[in-house]
């Protein structure tokens, strides 16, 4: 068994709202030992200013075997493993620096694609057999889930060892939902059937998803 640390990412609020799931439960598994494996947790910006530096630096600090990267997918209804990042990106809202990319290549010079070296397949299985909503997902999107997804798996490139790197999206927590439904009721200007962002997932149970990864 490998003494390298996984490392667990989460990116910080952003697009107005209060909370991240990811950050919560990059706090919830920072300094534990899960599967013989010690994890650190470590927030990251949702700042494409940052990207591809901080990934690389990460991996140069911390020497991990596994990254696993974590974002919130609104509206999302399950845990949503994503198999690729592509170069691209175009972002429907600005980032938390107010950049509003469109059509940027993520690395000037990188490859159209890379695909998580996570045992993607296993990971999914194991959170189905466990009770929880998983499904293989074939795109991360084109703003920071994916940059960072792409940045981690070029910087792993680099890296004098292996390193496994993935991106797992989650669902809102049931909380976010609720204050949901509330501004949307308050600001009474769309009907509530309009709107197909009310799914959730409770905090244990994305914890416990994420535990199950750490340990495939
Ligand atoms: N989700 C966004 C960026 C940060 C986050 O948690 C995304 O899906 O790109």
């Amino acid at each position: 068994m490998t003494n390298r640390p996984v490392l667990i990412t989460g990116f910080e609020p952003y697009g107005g709202r209060g909370t991240n799931p990811s950050h919560e439960v990059m706090k919830r598994l920072h300094g534990r030992t899960i599967h013989g494996r010690s994890v650190i947790g470590r927030g990251l910006p949702v700042s494409f200013a940052r990207f591809p530096e901080i990934a690389a630096e990460l991996i140069g600090e911390l020497n991990p075997s596994t990254v696993i990267s974590l974002g919130l997918w609104p509206g999302e209804s399950m845990i949503r493993i994503e198999r690729i990042g592509v170069n691209i990106a175009d972002f429907g809202i600005p980032d938390n620096d107010g950049l509003l990319a469109v059509d940027e290549p993520v690395h000037r010079d990188g490859a159209a694609a890379l695909m998580s070296t996570l045992p993607t397949r296993a990971i999914e299985r194991a959170m189905l057999s466990e009770g929880i909503p998983a499904s293989l997902s074939a795109t991360a999107g084109t703003y920071l889930c994916n940059i960072c997804l792409y940045s981690f798996l070029q910087a792993a490139q680099h890296h004098s060892e292996p390193v496994a790197c993935g991106f797992i999206h989650v669902p809102y927590m049931p909380e976010q939902v609720a204050e949901l439904l509330v501004a949307v009721r308050d600001q009474a200007s769309v009907e509530m059937h309009q709107r197909c962002d009310f799914a959730s997932m409770d905090l244990d149970r994305i914890v416990r998803a994420v535990e199950i990864a750490v340990s495939q």
